[in-house]
């Protein structure tokens, strides 16, 4: 069966009431009557092939002609809006999807607050939106690019899928900010569309706009990190964009979300299966210190200490994605009623405006951290990052449970915020885990004990053989504890052709 018919049977099987319609009779399945606005029909089906092009040369590599088993959105209900199916990836139906019209909509937060929410860009805070939805959207195809090495080296077929699904849902991602920048930017959004296609995650001359999105995902376990924490950036600035102003991107943003939590599982399990398969090798050697790192390399699975040397890394450069704590644009993007803050709707006990308002900001001051209060527009990046922190720690607990139910000694804790930052308040600073400020000599020193180190990289290296029979996994990670929509255990998730 082709990904098209699994498509149309699952649209005709919608009913009408439950669903928003979304049709995929056009070349670009959509839920926003795209057909009857041909002038955006044609610039989106120009840029088709060119997307086509990029995901064929940038995409993942080697598995283009498999079928996988993907899901596909087909309506944007919460109940019931994923159809799965065998796909080969370039077949996959990427579609613009945004969550239903609320009748009434104001603007919820800023000096518009209460005013009815915008359909139309406004003309005064064009450009700020526009370069919002730029970086938004330069983020999704950077990290493609990123993962792009590795269905060679996938320690399951369940977990290649995995990859796979989070790569095609980005391409989707890419796809609603190329909507709205077309749609509503008129020759601009053509050209930061085209735009979108031709940076490039690490390179020199045209790199993606954001840090994290030109580091290297070299292996599994950077994958997993990066999907626990760097898509849950994602999820928060999504979530912030979500309260914008600006109708559309609003109800972009919301959709998004939902396929953003399927990263975040992805990342949250993978660290969890990791963590499950060194306690269970180390319990059945009875090797008790986790801490005796050539003991349980051995053992062929990952040491606890170099897991936690990952998540310093991913956690510190995720925050970086946050901008500068102290932030004029995040403030004008508040006031404008462009960007709200995580949950801002139901934020109870302040006046959404925050003129008036501080936040505890911490800062280096003469080399020491102090917190001061900062005025709470200026400081809106700020607690975003307070708030991404506070979201991490559900996962990071979840994994320490497992940790101490096979009765090793070990807790995972996220280092301070001031942990090896270039971006805002600490860059230039050198903090430890602890939060103790320290000299360079100091941070050369340990360094090594913090961050990823050379050996631990030749480890992991050696670590990553693909293990591609079904139902099989590397040594290194566990099973899942149920499959994907159900599948059996030696379910042929990908089929490689
Ligand atoms: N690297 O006032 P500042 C996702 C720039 S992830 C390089 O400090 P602002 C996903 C900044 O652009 C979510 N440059 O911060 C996850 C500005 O430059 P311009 C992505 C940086 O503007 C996984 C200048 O420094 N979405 O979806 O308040 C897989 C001063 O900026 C960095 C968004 O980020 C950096 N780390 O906030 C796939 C939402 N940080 O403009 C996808 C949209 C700052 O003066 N973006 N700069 O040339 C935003 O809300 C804001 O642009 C930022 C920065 C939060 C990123």
């Amino acid at each position: 069966m082709s990904a098209e018919d699994t498509i149309s049977d699952a649209a005709g099987a919608m009913s009408a009431d439950r669903f928003v319609e979304i049709s995929y009779d056009d070349i670009i399945p959509n839920n926003v009557a795209l057909g009857a606005d041909k002038q955006l029909q044609r610039a989106l089906e120009t840029w088709r092939p060119n997307y086509l092009g990029w995901w064929n040369n940038m995409g993942p590599l080697g598995y283009q002609t498999s079928d996988v088993y993907l899901r596909t959105a087909v309506g944007v209900d919460p109940g019931g809006w994923a159809k799965f199916g065998f796909v080969q990836m370039p077949s996959y139906r990427w579609g613009i999807l945004l969550a239903p019209k609320v009748e009434g909509r104001t603007i919820p937060f800023g000096r518009h607050k209460g005013e009815p929410a915008w359909q139309e860009v406004p003309g005064e805070h064009r450009a700020l939106l526009r370069r919002l939805i730029v970086v938004q959207g330069d983020t999704e195809p950077a990290s493609v690019e990123q993962q792009r090495f590795l269905g060679a080296t996938a320690p399951s077929l369940y977990d290649m899928r995995n990859l796979f699904q989070v790569n095609v849902e980005e391409g989707r991602h890419l796809w609603a900010m190329v909507y709205l920048l077309v749609k509503y930017f008129g020759k601009d959004g053509r050209e930061e569309a085209q735009a979108l296609l031709e940076r490039q995650s690490g390179q020199m001359d045209n790199p993606r706009i954001l840090g994290a999105f030109n580091e290297r995902t070299p292996d599994w376990l950077s994958f997993f990190m990066f999907t626990f924490f760097t898509d849950r950036d994602g999820k928060m600035q999504l979530a912030a964009l979500a309260e914008s102003g600006f109708d559309p991107l609003s109800r972009t943003c919301r959709f998004m979300l939902t396929e953003e939590a399927h990263h975040m599982f992805v990342g949250e399990t993978g660290v969890q299966r990791t963590i499950e398969a060194t306690c269970a090798a180390m319990v059945k050697a009875g090797v008790k210190d986790p801490h005796d790192v050539e003991a349980v390399r051995k053992l062929g699975v990952v040491d606890l200490p170099l897991l936690q040397r990952k998540a310093n890394f991913h956690a510190s450069v995720t925050r970086d994605l946050f901008g500068s704590e102290i932030s004029s644009n995040a403030a004008e993007a508040f006031s404008a009623g462009i960007k709200g803050r995580f949950n801002e709707a139901n934020l109870k006990g302040d006046d959404h405006v925050l003129t008036d308002a501080t936040y505890p900001v911490t800062r280096v001051v003469d080399g020491k951290l102090v917190v001061e209060q900062a005025p709470a527009l200026r400081a809106l990046n700020a607690r975003l990052l307070d708030d991404f922190i506070v979201d991490c720690q559900g996962g990071i607990d979840r994994w320490n449970r497992s940790i101490e139910k096979a009765g090793i000694d070990f807790k995972f804790t996220q280092p301070h915020k001031g942990f090896n930052r270039r971006i805002g308040e600490f860059a230039g600073a050198r903090i430890s885990p602890a939060g103790e400020a320290l000299t360079e000599e100091e941070w050369k020193a340990n360094s090594g004990d913090w961050l990823p180190n050379d050996a631990d990289m030749q480890f992991i290296s050696s670590l990553m053989k693909p293990c591609h029979e079904p139902g099989k996994f590397a040594s290194w990670i566990a099973p899942p504890r149920v499959g994907v929509n159900n599948q059996p255990g030696d379910f042929e998730y990908v089929k490689i052709a």
